[in-house]
């Protein structure tokens, strides 16, 4: 399975582009998932509903989940199973351990190798409580008369004279009786209904005898096996569920990450711990040994390749494709992989050529969300970054879904930029973004708007978050840009720790709040010229 997803904060090129990768893939037959790694924002949730699909799940880590682990799936027993069907099944399978389901799948509990032998040297010896199907079963006999089918009690050996058990009165309806072809003792325990009778040693019974029983509503089982044999087998038909451990079980979680349950493993004194899903059904048995190994999460990139844009646990999977239409970050990899770069307006623009190379027909609701994610990362191709390959695409994908180009960019910017009911915190988060190089880190926010004189009115407020972000992350600077599509430029705000940084990316004094005509990429013409000035301050 591979996880496919854009960066964090996403935008309408992230989600378009993890969906419509994330579908060519499968197409291919490769087994993956779309994934985001935030909120849905208002544009992108315009788009999805627009053309009809369904938002990517949220994705939160990718480091190791017991569920990577390779860990042992022995079957699981009913708590009314055998002891003896327990032993033969861990010996089938060479488990010492065992999980004991009941009928939801569950976990009752567990059972182990040394759980059996202790019962047979600590246990105590003469309780039976098992079901008649067992206590046939373990001794390879015939039940010959069906009575009580739970079989509770404790075994009785007719060893003595019979006037001695007689007069001892030993027999009641707990009683397991084993005996030979006695009779006088068959007789006996019939008349005082006695929970069981087995029958030893496998002799024919006289047929007044077996009428006998017949009348009774005496469980009888007829084994081939001697008393002796048979009292050594007796115990063994006890169901599991009277040894099986249920205190103070240590299990895992498929989904607990594997660092977090390190320290449990390395300090418990048990070696086999039981794996269970969300509603705590049986999965299988893991131990230290598998811990070694855990198979990294895959992962394929899109719209972005920096760590700190990308999802936690990132460093631990194995990244097997990147597609990107930004700067190239610090993403390195173990083996090679699939890396397509390439300085487009959108990494929608170059999956529709994944499209084309492929040979893939793309339908007319995929020819929209690709446009949707074109139109959105070039500002309905007006943007800097604008490139002729995405012209070209937008021609060839609006033949195939015919829109009205501008109405519909209209629309979805409507949809995307609204403030309404919007805190100065989401404003600033909405699309915000670290970059880091050379040990220098900036951080800048971009928000598109149709309505500047409502961001106007909360510039405090919004003032107060950006310096709050600039300071807790200590940037060296810290950048906010207001985008006026209508105007085709942007309200600049910002932080600085690096004094006479800003009036150098710029050329002219900074206000905050101040307008810059024809400033509308933050990739292009804000990104590099940051990086530029701080460059040049550190050298100065
Ligand atoms: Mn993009």
């Amino acid at each position: 399975m591979i996880h496919i997803f854009g960066h964090k904060n996403p935008d309408t090129d992230s989600i378009v582009s993890a969906l419509a990768l994330a579908h060519l893939k499968q197409q291919q037959g490769v087994t993956c998932t779309p994934y985001r790694l935030g909120d849905v924002n208002k544009e992108s949730q315009f788009v999805i509903d627009r053309f009809g699909f369904k938002a990517p799940n949220l994705l939160k880590s990718v480091k190791p989940v017991v569920q990577d682990l390779n860990y042992d799936r022995p079957p699981a027993i009913k708590p009314t199973d055998s002891i003896l069907y327990a032993y033969k099944l861990m010996h089938e399978t060479k488990s010492k351990i065992l999980a004991i389901t009941d009928e939801d799948k569950r976990l009752s509990g567990v059972i182990t190798m040394k759980d059996i032998a202790m019962s047979f040297i600590d246990g105590i010896y003469n309780k039976v409580n098992t079901s008649l199907e067992n206590m046939n079963n373990v001794l390879e006999g015939d039940i010959f008369n069906r009575g009580r089918l739970d079989i509770k009690g404790r075994i009785a050996i007719a060893a003595y004279y019979q006037d001695t058990l007689f007069e001892g009165d030993y027999f009641d309806e707990q009683t397991i009786l084993v005996v030979g072809n006695r009779y006088d003792i068959i007789e006996y325990g019939l008349q005082k209904d006695v929970c069981l009778l087995i029958i030893t040693g496998g002799k024919e019974l006289s047929e007044e005898i077996e009428e006998k029983i017949k009348n009774s509503n005496v469980s009888v089982i007829k084994t081939d096996y001697d008393t002796y044999k048979t009292s050594q087998y007796i115990l063994q038909a006890n169901m599991v569920e009277t040894i099986m451990a249920t205190d103070q079980l240590i299990k895992f979680y498929e989904d607990d990450l594997v660092d977090e349950i390190k320290e449990t493993l390395l300090n418990s004194r048990h070696s086999n711990f039981p794996v269970v899903d969300l509603h705590s059904r049986y999965q299988g048995f893991m131990g230290r040994r598998h811990m070694l190994k855990p198979n990294r999460k895959k992962v394929m990139l899109v719209d972005h390749n920096e760590y700190r844009q990308s999802i936690e646990g990132l460093v631990e999977a194995e990244i097997v494709e990147i597609i990107d239409h930004h700067k190239i970050g610090d993403i390195s990899t173990k083996q090679p992989v699939t890396f397509i770069n390439s300085p487009v307006g959108s990494t929608s623009t170059i999956i529709y050529h994944q499209y084309l190379i492929n040979g893939m027909e793309v339908k007319k609701s995929m020819a929209g969300l690709l446009l949707s994610g074109i139109l959105s990362d070039t500002l309905n191709l007006k943007s800097p970054t604008t490139t002729n390959q995405d012209r070209q695409a937008v021609c060839a994908l609006n033949e195939i879904c015919d829109l009205d180009i501008e109405e519909f960019f209209r629309e979805m910017f409507k949809a995307g930029t609204s403030l309404e009911g919007i805190n100065e915190e989401e404003i600033f988060y909405k699309d915000f973004k670290e970059f880091g190089n050379e040990g220098s880190m900036i951080g800048v926010s971009q928000v598109y708007t149709l309505d500047i004189e409502d961001v106007k009115k909360r510039q405090d407020k919004i003032m107060d978050v950006l310096k709050t972000a600039h300071q807790m992350n200590q940037y060296d600077v810290t950048l906010l840009l207001v985008t006026d599509v209508s105007r085709s430029g942007s309200y600049l705000y910002y932080e600085s720790s690096l004094p006479g940084v800003m009036p150098m990316i710029f050329d002219r004094p900074i206000n905050q709040g101040v307008f810059i005509e024809e400033l509308v990429s933050r990739k292009k013409q804000v990104i590099p010229k940051v990086f530029d000035a701080i460059d040049n301050h550190k050298k100065a």
